[in-house]
């Protein structure tokens, strides 16, 4: 079985898109831990990625993806157990793209041309937001029981014009993924594999699918009622919160550059990450791209 797989790496702002990149190009360059996919032959322009990888490697945020930076980062893999080579496309787009065309209903030409001959998606939501989608119910719930009601209407007299980009997180993903199986795009998704980033932020316990049901339950409930093989996987692909190299923080401020320091100790930077679900390897970010490119065989 030969061929290309072609997945699109989707998700809103600040989802853990880049990051992930650069640490799964690292990871697979650098051949330091374990993985299920090894580095493929190489295949195309790869110098993108490794600005990204770099700044990585070196401990500091990858920088953000601006609005009409187009970058189609294909990493060339391969799976050492039956020696297919996988040319793997991991499209990344900015998630402001993607909040645009939730508020305009439109996604511009090239946006929409990233998803042709997509088969399957990563989709990316972070466990270090906030939640953005309490309803009055839960609001009601929380409010203390002696709180003065009068002041409460105050505060609600106050209206403010509908925002597209405040609604909830979730709505728009959901709205997104309907959307482009939809006229024109008709994309034809298979396979999703939910990537919960930031998990070295996320919940006490250590179980994804448990977080994305409790934590963005109508997203869940749209995955669980479509048709597609969903997995969903807690990943740490930074380890911890590291500065921005193009704003550091003052060489004296210890908790701006104590993850980094911790970080950088490490022997191996391969060993940063952290991969949880499905059996995937502690350091292997090339599990889901294994199972979304159907090479998980029993
Ligand atoms: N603590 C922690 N923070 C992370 C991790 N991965 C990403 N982040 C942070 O999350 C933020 C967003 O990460 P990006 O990878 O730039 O996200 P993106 O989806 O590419 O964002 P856009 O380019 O704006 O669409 C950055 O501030 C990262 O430092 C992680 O594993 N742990
Ligand atoms: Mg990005």
């Amino acid at each position: 079985m030969t061929g290309e797989r072609c997945h699109m790496a989707i998700g809103l702002q600040s989802s853990g898109k880049s990051t992930y990149a650069a640490a799964l190009w690292y990871v697979v360059d650098a051949g330091e831990v374990p993985t299920v996919l090894l580095k493929g032959k190489h295949i195309g322009d790869h110098r993108y990625l490794e600005v990204l990888a770099k700044r990585w490697e070196d401990g500091w945020r990858v920088p953000r993806t601006k609005t009409l930076q187009h970058e189609n980062m294909t990493m060339n893999l391969k799976d050492p157990k039956d020696g297919v080579e996988i040319a793997l496309t991991f499209a990344d787009l900015s998630g402001e793209t993607f909040e645009k065309a939730f508020a305009t209903r439109s996604l511009s030409s090239t946006a929409a041309s990233a998803f042709d001959g997509v088969e399957n998606l990563m989709l990316f939501v972070s466990a270090n937001d906030p939640r953005d989608d309490l309803t009055m119910i839960d609001l009601a719930i929380e409010l203390e029981e002696d709180v003065d009601e009068e002041e409460i209407d105050e505060d609600g007299a106050e209206e403010k014009p509908f925002n597209p980009a405040s609604t909830p997180r979730q709505v728009q993903i959901v709205d997104f993924l309907d959307s482009i199986q939809q006229p024109p795009l008709c994309v034809r998704v298979e396979r999703i594999a939910v990537i919960v980033s930031a998990w070295d932020k996320g919940p006490e316990h250590n179980d994804p699918p448990r977080w994305l049901r409790e934590t963005m339950g109508l997203l869940d409930q749209y995955l669980r009622n479509n048709g597609i093989e969903v997995r969903v996987y807690g990943v740490s692909a930074q380890g911890g919160d590291l500065p921005d190299k193009d704003n550091p923080p003052a060489a004296d401020d210890s908790e701006g550059l104590k993850d980094q320091k911790r970080l950088l100790s490490l022997t191996k930077a391969s060993e940063r990450v952290e991969v949880v679900g499905h059996g995937a390897g502690k350091h292997d970010l090339t599990h889901p791209v294994r199972w979304l490119s159907g090479l998980e065989r029993e």
